[in-house]
């Protein structure tokens, strides 16, 4: 809940609800620059998924194959797409992509298109299909599926020949063909062939077609999208300032990519609808390696993760990788577990509920389109809270460029406590803990009448860790089954 829906919904301050609905509802019709499709809303709304990393390096131990991996290398003894897909939802994912091609070109499903898939692999006489068992698992659990299919390809003959994208372009329409919806398409955009390797003009409107036609909702991922963009590192972290909006013109995936600071940050004005996905490993490295099983992120990690990727107007793509039975590891599914309570422990309880709220217009500032905006919380009692949490409807598009957020200094006064830029979805803030009735958001920067859907307060545990520990002793009884690791 947060301070305007339950203002809203409290006949007893319909005066105060009034004011904001007249203050925020205008301008409500009107689009601000490119605005996102109804695909990339529901995709922005899920915040937070399962990345799987999966297949030859899982057993050779190597980050990129280079596709002469006899096939039987592929063997994994007691694979369990469903535990993948329990332990997702259980930690509060909403969708899984995986890998059925990296860069050794090994497809996880039986391809037509190549002699070096599961179908080669002695793993199930040849007649399994991790994509089909994911699929399935994905439905089965109420999450969504994705795919990763690596465009460099270090195994297929005919990779560097216009061929190539001919036999691309036949493995991206049976992997959107044959199982079920695809919410998210991964291209990733990279290539380590140098400059005396095979050179591939990839068809990139070819293979946009194929995902277009069958799978229509899919959003395609890249460095420059269309659907959505990398945001230029492997650390979880996105810009402070985050624009989901991208100049596309004259930039390509891979090498032809926008330099990594405009990823981080979009374009202010961007043409392109084009928001920011966080990928990032919960361990050192994409594959699965017995050597990292010590070296799983801790919740602390994990926690400034959110901050710098759900709380920065990104969604957050979290790499889970199985081992070579092809299960998850207890220690990284408890480690799941351990972050989903703490993220519930912090977000559980919106201290902004009960709030009055008054929506104003304060003073002119040169250089911004509107004066400023000042929403103002008047808490029903004293309330400590640590963490700030704003919500911009960008259904019509992103449009606030700077804020401050504000408590009341001596009995006249308002002390700036945090000063930043872009909101988007969601922004969160840590701010030093305070202890207040009144807290303000000045909206000093935005290119057209600034819609803010919410402000939330939350207030970190203070027993973090004590409670994280008994919290992993109640999850290890209830998630027996994710127990195991060899
Ligand atoms: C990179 C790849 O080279 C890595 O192996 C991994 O798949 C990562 C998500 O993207 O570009």
């Amino acid at each position: 809940m947060t301070a305007f829906f339950s203002l809203l919904r409290h006949p007893g301050l319909a005066a105060s609800a009034g004011l904001l609905a007249a203050m925020l509802l205008p301008g409500c019709s009107r689009t601000y620059g490119p605005v996102p499709s109804e695909a990339q809303l529901e995709w922005q709304k899920m915040e937070y998924n399962m990345f799987v990393h999966f297949g030859p390096n899982t057993f050779s131990g190597a980050e990129w194959g280079d596709g002469t991996e006899a096939e039987d290398i592929f063997c994994p003894t007691d694979l369990d797409c469903r535990q993948w897909a329990r332990i997702a939802r259980d930690a509060g994912m909403k969708g899984i992509i995986l890998t059925a091609k990296h860069h050794d070109g090994f497809c996880l499903w039986p391809s037509s298109t190549s002699t070096h898939t599961v179908a080669q692999s002695c793993w199930r006489g040849g007649k399994g299909d991790v994509l089909a068992e994911l699929s399935a698992a994905c439905r089965e659990y109420g999450l969504k599926f994705g795919v990763y299919v690596s465009p460099w390809d270090r195994n297929h003959p005919a990779y560097g020949t216009p061929e190539y994208n001919k036999v691309f372009a036949t493995a991206l329409e049976e992997v959107h063909s044959n199982y079920g919806e695809v919410f998210e398409q991964w291209f990733d955009g990279a290539c380590g062939e140098g400059p005396s390797g095979k050179k591939q003009e990839y068809d990139w409107p070819l293979f946009h077609s194929v995902v277009r036609r069958l799978s229509p909702k899919a959003i395609m991922f890249s460095d420059v999208g269309p659907g959505c963009r990398w945001m230029g590192n492997e650390r979880g972290i996105a810009g402070e300032t985050n624009w989901s909006r991208l100049d596309t013109e004259g930039f390509s995936p891979g090498a032809g990519a926008p330099p990594a600071d405009t990823l981080q940050r979009g374009n202010v004005h961007g043409a392109h609808w084009i928001p920011a996905e966080v990928d990032v490993s919960i361990r050192p490295g994409w594959f699965w390696k017995e050597s990292e099983n010590s070296a799983v992120k801790s919740v602390e990690q994990l926690a400034d993760i959110w901050f710098s990727s759900v709380g920065r107007n990104a969604l957050l793509l979290l790499n889970v990788p199985p081992d070579k039975r092809g299960r998850i590891c207890e220690v990284d599914s408890l480690r799941l577990m351990e972050f989903r309570d703490w993220r519930e422990a912090v977000f559980g309880l919106d201290l902004a509920d009960g709030a009055v709220v008054k929506v104003r217009r304060v003073g002119d500032m040169a250089g911004v389109a509107c004066k400023p905006l000042c929403v103002e919380l008047d808490l029903p009692e004293m309330r400590t809270f640590d963490i700030v949490e704003l919500r911009e409807n960008i259904s019509r598009g992103q449009r606030i460029s700077s804020f401050v957020i504000q408590i009341p200094e001596n009995d006249a006064g308002w002390k700036t406590i945090a000063e930043e830029t872009t909101i988007g979805y969601k922004r969160l803030l840590r701010i030093p803990e305070c202890r207040t009735r009144r807290i303000r958001v000045v909206i000093t920067g935005s290119y057209a009448r600034p819609l803010i859907d919410g402000v939330s307060l939350y207030h970190s545990p203070v027993s973090q860790s004590v409670d994280i520990q008994r919290d992993a002793e109640k999850t290890t009884s209830a998630f027996g089954s994710h127990a195991e690791c060899r």
